[in-house]
């Protein structure tokens, strides 16, 4: 049996058993120190949470089950005929069982996500009830919160389900939410941009990206392989970043996958987060009138020196944890000078590489003045005519699910309990001070 589920069936038993040895020889031994700092100030960098899938290196960037990401790019099967990438459908593979697919095992996780690919009716008519002002991410939050009406974790729950076996269905949710997300997420796009034009159809000649491409119609085989590369890219970043960790807390209540996803792309839509690669597109757009196509290198600088003089900053560059040039944005450069480096926008995008961080360094406060994952997208993506930037997010979302739902399924596997912090007021902390 090639199937994920016959691989996490072996491993789990292990991997319980090794974490639980953590937990009874370990559990009071201290990692890390809790400051007046971490309390107020979000908890920035406190080593609190685990991860199965992912860890990020603040200079290497994100590795995915210990493999840095260029090595995951260039090793994952190429599934379809004639695709230069591997698939998202065997990275999920990769992040739930730890291994790299064979390429029979990643076309096993394509066939079947297309056979669990169909969004029940009720769930579509949700969707088309909508109206179009209601921001497409909020659209996908809501479409995922029906869909826990599906929930195989749910049913099991009820019948009373054991705690060891509760991953099982856990597992099924989320192949059948990966599997339903593209359908879902080409609904919203066809709705509220194209008059709900566009098929729902899943076809079986195509992989998951290439239905989502189908349905969202841009067939163009080089723009489906830019999706299959951005959803690989965008997939995981850990537990700590605000939509895995907003599925793994509502998973921790023990709500299901669909609801726990829901949770997750209602952190995804805030601008600190998910929306940032908008931001770029309209600050580049912004640029693009002010200066024009082929600006000269001072005009640039100048440019940039305006957005901070206005108080603003520039979007795309700068990162709370990493602090080199994010290896996602390499990733997407290098993909872009392979099939489109005469675009003007990929152009400048790669001349700013170099410009911006000049002009970062001089303020002598930015902590990491290079480019990360939303300084490209946009650009290929208009390249390819997905012109909607208010749609963006919803593309990440489609690719988030892959970690965070692989993510979900380990933290079930491990019996991880219900999160609970200790909170303090303001008051509370003064009083904690003045007896340190
Ligand atoms: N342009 C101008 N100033 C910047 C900057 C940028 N791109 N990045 C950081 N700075 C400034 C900060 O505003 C801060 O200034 P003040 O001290 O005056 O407040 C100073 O440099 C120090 O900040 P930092 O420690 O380098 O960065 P933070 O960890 O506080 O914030 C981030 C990180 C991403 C929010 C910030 O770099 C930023 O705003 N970047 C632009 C927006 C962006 O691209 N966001 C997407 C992030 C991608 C992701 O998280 O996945």
């Amino acid at each position: 049996d090639k199937s994920i589920k016959a691989k996490l069936a072996k491993k789990i038993p292990e991997e319980r058993e090794k974490f639980l040895g953590i937990k009874c020889l370990h559990g009071d031994k201290t990692i890390g120190r809790i400051s007046v700092n971490s309390v107020i100030g979000g908890m920035r960098g406190l080593p609190l949470l685990f991860c199965e899938t992912s860890s990020l290196d603040k200079n290497k960037g994100i590795f995915y089950r210990g493999m840095l990401l260029k090595d995951v790019c260039a090793k994952l099967p190429r599934v379809r005929k004639g695709t230069q990438e591997g698939t998202p459908e065997g990275c999920f593979y990769l992040l739930t069982t730890g291994q790299m697919p064979k390429k029979e095992e990643a076309e096993q996780v394509t066939s079947e996500w297309v056979k669990r690919g169909n969004v029940p009716r009720y769930c579509l008519r949700m969707i088309d009830s909508l109206d179009k002002r209601v921001h497409p991410m909020a659209q996908l939050c809501a479409a995922c919160a029906c869909l826990s009406a599906q929930s195989k974790f749910v049913e099991a729950y009820n019948k009373g389900a054991k705690r060891g076996v509760y991953w099982e269905s856990i597992y099924e949710d989320s192949m059948n939410l990966c599997a339903m997300l593209p359908t879902v997420a080409a609904a919203i796009y066809n709705n509220v941009f194209k008059d709900g034009e566009g098929t729902r159809e899943i076809s079986e000649e195509q992989d998951w990206s290439g239905n989502y491409c189908r349905m969202l119609g841009l067939p163009d085989e080089a723009f489906i392989d830019l999706i299959r590369l951005y959803m690989i890219l965008h997939a995981d970043h850990e537990s700590g970043n605000v939509s895995a960790h907003a599925s793994h807390l509502v998973g921790s209540a023990l709500s299901d996958p669909f609801l726990s996803f829901s949770a997750s792309m209602c952190g995804l839509a805030g601008p600190l987060h998910g929306l940032a690669n908008q931001e770029v597109l309209v600050w580049l757009t912004k640029l693009r009138k002010a200066i024009g196509d082929e600006p000269t290198d001072d005009e640039l600088k100048k440019f940039i020196d305006d957005t901070l003089k206005g108080g603003q900053v520039v979007p795309g560059y700068g990162h709370a944890v990493l602090r080199d040039t994010d290896p996602r944005f390499i990733l997407q450069n290098e993909f872009a000078m392979k099939h489109c480096k005469d675009d003007a926008g990929v152009k400048l995008v790669t001349r700013l590489w170099k410009i911006i961080p000049e002009v970062l360094k001089k303020l002598n406060k930015v902590a990491n003045p290079y480019p990360n994952v939303d300084a490209h997208s946009g650009v290929l993506l208009q390249h390819y005519c997905l012109k909607e930037l208010n749609y963006y997010t919803v593309l990440f979302g489609v690719s988030r699910a892959i970690g965070v739902l692989a993510q979900l399924i380990w933290s079930r596997a491990l019996g991880a309990p219900i999160e609970r912090p200790k909170s303090f007021s303001s008051s509370e902390i003064c009083r904690f001070i003045k007896e340190a």
